[in-house]
């Protein structure tokens, strides 16, 4: 299977999403979330790792367009240079299970974790 590092997830109009996060490693590991601006460009907007778990939410869209967001991750290895993680991306009900895999080969994906889902504002 080719290895996939990153996955996106949409916001419509009217919607937030919201992302819990979990971590289940030893290594330090980061996720990454960026958003797809108006101008085409991905922007950092949240970051976490081992022990910054807090929520992240989104704004709420008020754009005609859906806002696409970017879930990447990494890892330490054992020379401490960050490498990608694989990521896997599961529907669960009506959120997602977005879970990494670092380089140690357990094929678990559950180093660092988010769920995301999107709450209807208006
Ligand atoms: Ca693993």
């Amino acid at each position: 299977m080719p290895r996939v590092f990153d996955v996106d997830v949409s916001v419509p109009k009217g919607y937030k999403g919201v992302f819990k996060f979990a971590c289940n490693a030893a290594w330090p590991q980061n996720l990454k979330i960026g958003y797809h601006n108006e101008e085409g460009n991905v922007e950092p907007v949240a970051e976490r790792n081992n022990t910054t778990l807090d929520d992240w939410e989104t704004p709420v869209n008020e754009s005609e367009r859906d806002n696409v967001y970017t879930i990447s991750g990494e890892y330490k290895d054992r020379y401490d240079r960050w490498q990608k993680s694989n990521v896997r991306k599961q529907q669960q009900g009506n959120s997602y299970r977005i879970g990494f895999d670092d380089g140690f080969g357990d094929g678990d994906y559950n180093d660092i974790v988010t769920t995301f889902e999107l709450n209807k504002i208006h």
